[in-house]
């Protein structure tokens, strides 16, 4: 029957345009050429090499339904509601477009992208490939009223020369009908493929990631081989790529809802680029990244993906300086911090795709990066400042703050385990005087503040298990300082070094080298800031040592009473009472710092165990402790100022001391 001479398709299109290109006898000869493989995953591209066929007819508004049918031969139907595939006649091939479309590799004017528009499929090697790899094809097209039907097969012949693809007849009219579009059935040929049963889950997983990324197309999947009633899926999403995002957080906790949404397009010199991004962060911590171009993953990346990252981090951080999240002062934060806890598809439609890599699925296009991230800015930038979406917008922000943050101690805490490899190595700091005895259980270790005390002290005790560490200066205050501060601060290095607990997470309390740990400092107020800045040291680096109760305070003597040879200690103004009560002649000596009892004197009223007293440092609330010492020693100065003249009483032991209940 001869075909009228096909009028002009949309978009200008003739089946003259159809190039044609070699045979398929070549497809059967090297198919991992054209299909990747024969295994289960060549299989499946003869699938979706038709499918995307239908779905480019529905990407390019001429379809609304994509359906997908496994028979029990495992023969599949695939179908659309779209124009159906020209019928007419090509002028210079004398055979219709569908046989053109079926037999001629690179048909479908798929590689010349431009006139045919954007075409996903297997990098667009066309139907041709499905024919040449099938026992047989049957395609119907329903168009303007009518119904054609086409049959090709593939056989072996007499001499044993194989035949792939080949047209039983000619394109046939079969009658008159309402519906319109396309319907291929196709038998994958098991003398070419390992296994010709499609995988349930692999169809619908696509199917329904193909629904994802083509917003309002209905996508049917039945699959005959299954008895009962999960037979049937069907696959719509009105919200596309928004409905995608919210899927794959739904067993995460969203931090905003509904994930944002932006589009744009940009002309390129190799043609028209348009992006789709959806995302929404939850409150994890893994970033997850889907992006499609033409609706094939690239799950090795690419520019899209470089383009999206490098803009999403630039519009971040101009949003968190325009608000004042970020002084200009503070460093920009990180691509990383930003991208904590978020989930995000991008979906690009372009032409001329350029694949690389090692399963040739990252796009290397540049004009993508550029493209992606001009979108990026000019779209994500107006719905961040969108005073309605503030919340979005600095929920955001400060998720990745706290993010630097964390990441910020995670360095921290690496570095410091290198210095604590470095301190464990260090040698002894000069300033320890170390005991002789061995035994943790009975040794003591004293950090005595000044020079000159810790020089009576040295003289004074008992070597046998009586360690002297003086300390020159105040130590560092902690609160206010970052871990490597602290580990650089000879101070506190001597300290951790005499300990031999290490500090922070490498805490090991069974590695003390002393069972008592004694602060001695005058009793002014330069005493009690020292012990002050010490206890906090040890509560923030080595609490344990707090709460398993080696950490105490000396406490010398406030007084000297002297009457004659006969010498008496007071500890404070109480006792001292006491001790001058009715007493007369007597000589009184008020101790300024311990620098003034000789070595002698401190061993009688401060170290010798007999007669010293000591007060055990005990955490009672860890909480209220925390809040304390973060109040007194932190940096916010208002807050400590109203604590102090609220609480403070100068003339007792000093106030953080009370507040921790000592003992
Ligand atoms: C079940 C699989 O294959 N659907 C298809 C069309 C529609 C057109 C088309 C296809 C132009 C000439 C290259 C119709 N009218 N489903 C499908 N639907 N191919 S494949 O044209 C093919 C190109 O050959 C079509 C106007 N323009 C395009």
């Amino acid at each position: 029957m001869e075909n009228k001479p096909e009028k002009k398709l949309d978009h200008g299109y003739t089946v003259d345009d159809i190039r044609v290109m070699e045979g398929l006898e070549a497809v059967r000869v090297r198919p991992g050429m054209y299909i990747g493989s024969t295994g289960s995953r060549g299989l499946h591209h003869m699938l979706w090499e038709i499918v995307d066929n239908a779905v480019d007819e529905a990407a390019n508004g001429f379809a609304t339904e994509v359906s997908v049918t496994i028979n029990k031969d495992n023969s599949v139907t695939v179908e659309d509601n779209g124009r159906g595939i020209p019928v007419g006649i090509h002028e210079k091939m004398h055979v219709s477009g569908v046989e053109v479309v079926y037999t001629q590799l690179h048909a479908g004017g798929k590689f010349d992208n431009d006139s045919y528009g954007f075409s996903g499929g297997l990098h667009g090697v066309g139907a041709s490939v499905v024919n040449a790899l099938s026992k047989y094809v049957e395609v119907e097209v329903a168009t303007a009223g009518k119904l054609y039907y086409m049959r090709f097969h593939s056989y072996r012949d007499d001499e044993g020369n194989m035949h792939s693809g080949v047209p039983v007849e000619p394109l046939k009219e079969m009658g008159r009908t309402r519906r319109q579009g396309t319907k291929v059935t196709f038998m994958p040929d098991d003398e070419v493929f390992e296994t010709v049963e499609m995988n349930t889950e692999i169809v619908s997983k696509r199917l329904r990631e193909l629904a994802y990324l083509n917003k309002g197309v209905l996508f049917r999947f039945t699959d005959n081989r299954i008895k009962g009633d999960n037979k049937y899926r069907e696959y719509r999403y009105e919200g596309g790529i928004v409905d995608f995002v919210t899927y794959l957080n739904a067993d995460k906790t969203a931090l905003y809802a509904p994930p944002i949404y932006f589009q744009g397009a940009r002309n390129t010199e190799k043609g028209m680029i348009v992006c789709e991004i959806a995302m929404q962060h939850n409150d994890g911590y893994t970033e997850s990244l889907f992006s499609y171009v033409n609706n094939i993953p690239t799950t090795e990346g690419g520019t899209h993906e470089t383009g999206f990252k490098s803009a999403f981090t630039k519009v971040m951080n101009d949003y968190c300086r325009k608000v004042g999240i970020l002084k200009d002062k503070d460093a920009s934060l990180s691509g990383d911090d930003f991208r904590e806890g978020l989930t995000c598809v991008i979906s690009l439609k372009m032409s001329s795709i350029q694949f690389e890599g090692q399963t040739k699925t990252r796009l290397g296009n540049t004009e993508a990066r550029t493209a992606v991230e001009s979108i990026v800015q000019d779209e994500l930038t107006p719905i961040l400042e969108n005073l309605k979406n503030a919340d979005i917008s600095n929920t955001i922000a400060d998720k990745a703050v706290k993010a630097a943050k964390a990441r910020e101690a995670a360095r921290r805490a690496k570095s410091m385990a290198r210095e604590k490899s470095k301190l464990e190595n260090a040698p002894l700091v000069g300033k320890l005087s170390s005991c002789t005895g061995r035994n943790p259980e009975l040794n003591e270790l004293f950090i005595v503040e000044g020079d000159s005390a810790g020089g009576s002290a040295k003289q004074g005790r008992d070597r046998r298990f009586q360690a002297i560490l003086p300390l020159r200066g105040k130590p560092l205050n902690v609160e206010k300082r970052r871990i490597e501060q602290v580990l650089e601060n000879d101070e506190c290095r001597s300290i951790i070094t005499a300990l031999g607990t290490g500090i922070g997470e490498d805490f090991e309390l069974k590695n003390l080298k002393y069972n008592k740990v004694i602060i001695l400092s005058d009793a002014d107020q330069d005493g009690a800031h020292i012990r002050a800045l010490l206890l906090t040291f040890f509560y923030r680096y080595t609490k344990e040592l707090i709460t398993s109760g080696h950490v105490y305070m000396g406490m010398p003597p406030l007084y000297k009473v002297q009457k004659g040879n006969d010498v008496r200690y007071a500890y404070d103004d109480e006792e001292l009472q006491r001790i001058t009560k009715g007493l007369k002649g007597y000589t009184l000596q008020r101790y300024k710092g311990l620098g003034e009892m000789n070595p002698e004197q401190l061993w009688e009223t401060t170290l010798n165990p007999e007669n010293r007293s000591l007060v055990q440092v005990t955490i009672e609330d860890a909480a209220y402790v925390e809040h304390l010492v973060t109040l007194l020693m932190g940096d916010k100065v208002q807050p400590r100022k109203e604590y102090i003249t609220e609480h403070a009483d100068f003339n007792k032991v000093d106030t953080f001391e009370d507040k921790v209940k000592l003992n």
